[in-house]
């Protein structure tokens, strides 16, 4: 492939074709960790599609629902879906990378009222779901028989209108369970943005692939972390280097007042807080706390 790529030498032909949701909560998501990648294009939002001017991929903006069938079909190469769409749509395809956004569960919910006492309360019930595939499966594995009633919106709704005596749907905060007076009882599926394709792409497209594979590495690791920088004593030095070990090992600078250090390190956006209480209980003081664009191991 060639670095040097413009739109205006390159047949459309080989770009990489990537299925995003066309609107809808994964759409922001997916477009932002394209634009991470350095990806340019324009806003999309009223078009079917747009090539970036900066790198050979060309965005097809569809209903989340329908990307695995166009990846399978070969009209996309890859797509970013949420794991549950991919997952019950039951295609051809492979999950290349989880993408760690548009996080959420697949739950099973039933009224407020009910003495819910384990899985085995599912027997002989009636469960409203979007999600079909995933909810036989998940009975099957728990050897539950129990009805399935595919409905395609407003799920929530099903048990107080007399339809279902149990939902399966997606729960994020939980707030439309508690505002429909069910309780969630079981997790079926944690799902999260990710990026699907279809095996066997050509040579080029492969290449224009792994490109932008390697960059959302670097982006996703990037997020997860923070820069840091401290001040302590220089007998702190090591004990502060052990909770903050980064890439190899910290940069030390001596500080123009005696007997204190300037340390630079990269630190685990996770475990943050309980780090930066550990350095300050050693001696850490003028803790700044920096984002980091793109992190290369
Ligand atoms: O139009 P199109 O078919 O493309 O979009 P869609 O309406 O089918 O999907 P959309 O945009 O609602 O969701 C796309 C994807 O986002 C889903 O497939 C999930 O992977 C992911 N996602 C993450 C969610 C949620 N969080 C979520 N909270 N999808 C749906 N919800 C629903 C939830 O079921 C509830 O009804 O949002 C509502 C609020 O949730 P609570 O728990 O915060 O109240
Ligand atoms: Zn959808």
């Amino acid at each position: 492939m060639n670095d040097n790529f413009s739109s205006s030498n390159s047949s459309t032909a080989d770009f990489l074709r990537i299925a995003v949701q066309k609107s809808g909560r994964l759409q922001e998501g997916s477009l932002q960790l394209l634009r991470d990648c350095g990806l340019n294009f324009s806003n999309g939002k009223d078009q079917l599609k747009t090539q970036s001017n900066n790198f050979p991929v060309e965005l097809l903006f569809l209903r989340d629902d329908d990307i695995p069938q166009y990846v399978e079909d070969g009209v996309a190469d890859a797509g970013i879906v949420g794991e549950n769409v991919f997952i019950e749509k039951q295609k051809k395809n492979a999950l290349i990378r989880r993408l760690n956004f548009a996080k959420c569960r697949l739950s099973l919910a039933v009224s407020r009222a009910v003495e819910y006492n384990g899985i085995s309360w599912l027997e002989g019930k009636n469960i409203a779901t979007s999600y079909p595939n995933i909810v036989r499966d998940f009975l099957q594995k728990n050897n539950i028989k129990a009805g399935i009633h595919e409905i395609s919106g407003s799920v929530e709704i099903a048990p107080g209108i007399g339809l279902a005596d149990a939902i399966c749907d997606l729960v994020s905060t939980g707030s439309t369970l508690l505002s429909n007076g069910l309780k969630e009882v079981a997790i079926v599926l944690k799902s999260e943005a990710v990026l699907i394709g279809r095996p066997g792409l050509p040579t080029e497209k492969q290449q224009v692939l792994d490109k932008l594979l390697f960059r959302m590495e670097a982006v996703q690791k990037a997020r997860n972390n923070k820069y840091i920088l401290l001040n302590c004593p220089n007998e702190a030095i090591e004990p502060i280097t052990r909770i903050i070990p980064g890439m190899k090992s910290p940069t030390i600078l001596p500080l123009a007042k005696e007997g204190w250090s300037s340390l630079h390190s990269v630190v685990d956006e996770n475990d943050f807080w309980d780090k930066i209480d550990q350095m300050k209980a050693l001696g850490a003081q003028g803790i700044l706390v920096i984002p980091i664009e793109k992190m290369i191991l």
